[in-house]
């Protein structure tokens, strides 16, 4: 019979707060090219890819080839600055205490994050032990909403998409979920009430209680 056998967690906004050192250095970039950028358009950039963040900024309009790739550029050199002052005290509460108890339970666990810089940021919080795989912005092409992370992680943990848990922040994060076959779990806003359950956050999660509710609906699903 199937049964959950592997949790994949989204990073940004899941097992730490990035968000705010990616608001910054765009806000950085923004200002040097004069676009206007406010923490409310920067909230319309989580979970998607460094080019569609970009795109997003841009709020159509057009850049040539060479200086989209350098103003990506720039802004990851402006992150990888604030990247350097994260450690271990920046993981999201109740976070470590969690990954230990779904060890207890045998649960595969990885990482599915949009960021080319998710496994420095997993280093830099001391949680590289913490997880099996790393799926980041250079596992696949087509970066969420579209499914393919997380169907790569689930393959890369050798668990079907179907036995697999993914805990997600962000709208595209939970439509990159649903579409990938996977059970989801959305933290935080109202933004992610379409998974199939929600919680204020990682530490809010009764773990027996999200087994047995997800158990209980595959077994009727057969
Ligand atoms: P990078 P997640 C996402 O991380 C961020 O939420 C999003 O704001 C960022 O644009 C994206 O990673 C790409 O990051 O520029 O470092 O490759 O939520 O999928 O863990
Ligand atoms: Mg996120």
């Amino acid at each position: 019979m199937s049964h959950i056998r592997a949790f994949i967690f989204d990073l940004d906004g899941v097992i730490t707060d990035t968000a705010e050192y990616h608001y910054l250095a765009w806000k950085r970039l923004a200002d040097e090219e004069g676009l206007p950028f406010s923490r409310q358009d920067n909230d319309a950039l989580r979970g998607v890819s460094r080019r569609e963040s970009l795109l997003r900024l841009l709020k159509g309009r057009t850049l040539p080839e060479a200086d989209m790739q350098a103003w990506m550029e720039r802004k990851n050199a402006y992150y990888l600055d604030y990247l350097q002052g994260i450690g271990p005290d920046d993981v999201l509460h109740g976070v470590r205490d969690f990954l230990a108890r779904c060890r207890a339970y045998n649960l595969r666990l990885g990482i599915g994050s949009a960021s080319k810089n998710a496994r420095l940021v997993v280093e830099r919080l001391g949680l590289i032990e913490a997880f099996d795989v790393i799926g980041d912005g250079y596992s696949v092409v087509h970066s969420k909403p579209a499914p393919d992370l997380f169907i790569w992680v689930a393959g890369a943990l050798r668990v079907p998409v179907q036995e697999a848990v993914v805990f997600e922040d962000a709208p595209a994060g939970v439509d990159a979920a649903l579409a990938a076959g996977c059970w989801c779990v959305g933290l935080g806003t109202a933004q992610v009430q379409h998974a199939h359950l929600c919680y204020p956050s990682l530490a809010e999660v009764n773990l027996p209680e999200l087994l047995s509710a997800v158990q209980a609906q595959l077994s009727r699903a057969g």
